[in-house]
């Protein structure tokens, strides 16, 4: 879209100019960031605006006179904005960035540019290892430190945190606050409440009557390592696993609106407070309010979205794909919990990578109160994992029999295999074995690097030979490690559709395959899911929770997931051959 790019040529315009001397200067900066904001919340691409309407519809959006609008028409039609580029070169500075850095407005990154030469973040290193900072007039030691720890955080929050590392302990926070009897609230929003496969910060909003002892007692909590900023209403702290971690004391009349904003995203925020504006009144973290600045609701999320017309929406929907129509429309689907899940159809035991016997398998799966768990080992080819062979998986098939006889109806074991899709899209498994068992996982391990029409008809071979009952993590994606491979979703989703195999929603932490945005793009077709552990410890299990919450973010329904059927009726999806 031109209008993010436009936003950032704009924002940087403005940088540049605040150290412009003229006296209109600072009414010039003023007018490219409110156009850089303009730019960002409008509907529609700006291109599409100046195709139908030309420069008088560009003009006809409030805050964009003639000399924005003609820098908007020659970025849209040349890709340049001469004037920019001519005050770049006298500031060739990565203000983006630098900018990021707490402490570190435009100002004073332009002097450090015209003083030592810092254009971006690598030289601004330097400079303060050869302590060139504390030297310039202006800044100072403290200046210096203040600058190299801004750096340093910068730094650890660029990685995204796992979901897995990070919601234990917020939830493990937000108890312990919640014991002490300071807090008579304490609840986790952010990306956390959404259950994003990934977390840039964890955000804590609490209510207290005692907020300096409650700050005191979060900087303790054995999970910081630093405290970036301690004030009565926010407090920012670092944290070991390696992100930093807000908590916010909230007063008791706001904490729904509170919730609400803070929980985001902040591209549904933005639309929420569109339907506020559109019925004249005002929303922001404190609440929502009529013309006259008269509160009208506060203290609960879900009654100020009934006030904006709205049902409640479950905080994992609450990305701008759709969510607001439908609740204005009463129309949100109930999505999938937990506890609709009746079993798991993807697990290893320790004859292949997993760590736990079939039996210890077995009991942890009966504590989680699972009626069926498939164990699904690998094979042969998989060797690094241990891969078994056909008379392997038979000869284990018998312990299973007998387990099952045992175990007396309080589990039932299913036979199943996690069978390695070959180079050519063949199994790597006989079919006689494969058509003894329950239930089989079809995965991708080896040569990932194929061109999409390879692997797209590699995979949908794999379906067309009818012997497998689930694809295992679509596309092979692990997160902050390897990208997914090249493969057509949908042309897989349709062969899937066709010959009745589940798609899997793997809930291992780092695979979270397939995600949201995967599942969206195969919504259109009538695949069903499976959502699994992919267990290779018995603690495994309790991965369960981010599956979910990723069938959540894809709008999943338990009708949609094959595993929160009872054994009988999932037998009409899975042939399950001992029932
Ligand atoms: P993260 O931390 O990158 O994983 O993502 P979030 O969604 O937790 O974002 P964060 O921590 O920056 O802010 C928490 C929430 O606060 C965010 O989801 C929505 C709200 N918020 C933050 N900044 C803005 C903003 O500029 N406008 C609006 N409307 N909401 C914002
Ligand atoms: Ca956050
Ligand atoms: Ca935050």
């Amino acid at each position: 879209m031109a209008n993010k790019e436009l936003a950032e040529i704009f924002n940087e315009m403005a940088d540049m100019l605040s150290v412009d001397s003229r006296p209109t200067a600072r009414f010039e900066v003023r007018a490219y960031q409110n156009a850089a904001m303009l730019l960002l919340s409008l509907d529609e691409d700006v291109s599409e605006l100046y195709r139908r309407e030309g420069k008088e519809g560009l003009m006809s959006i409030k805050g964009i006179g003639k000399g924005l609008a003609d820098k908007i028409e020659e970025y849209i039609k040349t890709g340049h904005v001469k004037k920019y580029d001519k005050m770049k070169k006298e500031y060739p500075i990565d203000f983006a960035n630098l900018t990021k850095i707490e402490g570190m407005g435009a100002k004073k990154a332009i002097a450090l540019y015209k003083k030592l030469g810092v254009k971006d973040i690598p030289s601004l290193k330097s400079a303060i290892e050869k302590h060139e900072i504390r030297e310039l007039e202006g800044f100072g030691e403290r200046s210096e430190q203040l600058l190299a720890k801004g750096v340093e955080m910068l730094e650890v929050s660029k990685g995204r945190l796992l979901l897995s590392d990070a919601l234990p302990v917020a939830e493990s926070i937000v108890s312990n606050l919640l014991e002490s009897r300071l807090v008579e609230k304490a609840v986790i929003c952010g990306s956390t409440r959404r259950m994003k496969e990934t977390i840039g910060d964890i955000d804590i909003l609490a209510i207290s009557k005692d907020p300096e002892k409650v700050m005191d007692l979060f900087v303790k909590q054995k999970y910081v390592s630093n405290t970036v900023v301690k004030g009565p209403t926010k407090t920012t702290v670092l944290l070991g696993i390696g992100t930093t971690c807000d908590l916010r004391v909230i007063s008791p009349e706001s904490f729904g609106a509170a919730m609400q904003y803070f929980t985001g995203s902040k591209e549904h925020n933005v639309e929420v407070r569109k339907i506020a504006i559109s019925k004249g009144y005002k929303l922001n973290e404190y609440g929502l309010y009529d013309k006259n600045d008269k509160v009208i609701s506060a203290i609960d999320e879900r009654d100020i979205y009934s006030r904006l017309g709205m049902d409640w929406i479950e905080p994992e929907m609450r990305e701008n794909r759709g969510e607001i129509a439908l609740a204005k429309a009463h129309k949100l689907p109930k999505l999938v919990n937990l506890e609709d899940l009746r079993g798991d159809l993807h697990s290893h035991t320790v004859e292949t990578d997993g760590t736990n016997t079939l039996e210890e398998m077995a009991n942890a799966a009966i504590a989680k109160g699972f009626e069926y768990l498939a164990v699904t080992n690998h094979t042969k080819s998989l060797r690094v994992a241990h891969g078994m062979d056909e008379k392997k998986f038979t000869e284990f098939f018998k312990r299973i029999d007998a387990l099952n006889e045992k175990l007396d109806g309080k589990i039932k074991i299913l036979k199943g295999a996690e069978v390695d899709i070959l180079k050519d899209g063949s199994l790597d498994l006989d079919k006689s074995v494969l058509g003894k068992m329950d239930c089989v996982i079809g995965a991708v391990h080896s040569n990932f690097n194929m061109g999409i029409k390879e692997m797209t008809d590699r995979v949908k071979k794999a379906i067309g030979t009818g012997s497998i009952n689930i694809l295992a993590h679509p596309t092979g994606r692990i997160i902050n490690e390897r990208e997914p491979y090249a493969l057509d979703l949908r042309s897989v989703a349709e062969s899937a559709e066709k010959y009745g195999v589940a798609m899997e929603i793997d809930a291992y932490p780092t695979r979270l395959d397939l995600n949201d945005s995967s599942i969206f793009a195969i919504r259109d077709y009538k695949v069903m899911f499976s959502v699994d552990s992919d267990a290779h410890n018995a603690s495994h299990f309790d991965y369960m929770r981010y599956g979910i919450g990723m069938a959540r973010r894809g709008w999943l329904q338990d009708s949609n997931i094959i595993n929160t059927m009872r054994l009988k009726q999932m037998a009409k999806f899975l042939p399950i051959k001992a029932t």
